[in-house]
C-alpha cells in the first residue's frame, strides 16, 4: 500500500541520517611576550579580520586569557593552527594557537 511505502521510506531516512560533522574553534592563548601589534597582524592575515575586529580579539585574549579567532571544519582549523604556530615561531614569538571542538 502507498502509505506503508511512505512509512518505510521515513524509517529508512530516520535510521540512516548522520549528524553533521563537528566544527572546531580556533583559539589564541595569552602570553606575556608576544607583542600586541604582532597578534593584530596575525588575526588580520590568517583570519581575514579588519584592524578593528583584530584589535578587539587581541584585547580580549590579553585581558581574559583566550579568545576565539573563528570556527571551521576540522581540517581547515588544523591548517590555521599550523600556519599561525609556524609564523609565530619563525618570528621568535611564543604565541599559542589551539583548536577545540565546538560542542
Ligand atoms: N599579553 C601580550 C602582551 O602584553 C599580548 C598578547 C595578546 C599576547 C594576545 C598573546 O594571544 C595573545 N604583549
Amino acid at each position: 500500500m502507498a502509505l506503508d511505502h511512505q512509512v518505510e521510506k521515513e524509517r529508512v531516512l530516520r535510521e540512516t541520517r548522520t549528524a553533521p560533522p563537528p566544527m572546531y574553534r580556533v583559539v589564541l592563548l595569552n602570553d606575556d611576550y608576544t607583542p600586541m601589534d604582532y597578534v593584530i597582524v596575525v588575526l588580520q592575515h590568517f583570519f581575514a579580520m579588519d584592524r578593528e575586529q583584530a584589535t578587539v580579539v587581541t584585547l580580549k585574549v590579553h585581558n581574559e586569557g583566550r579568545g576565539i579567532c573563528g570556527v571551521y571544519p576540522k581540517d581547515i582549523a588544523a591548517t590555521k593552527v599550523a600556519q599561525v604556530t609556524e609564523h609565530a615561531r619563525a618570528h621568535q614569538h611564543p604565541l599559542q594557537c589551539i583548536m577545540e571542538v565546538n560542542e
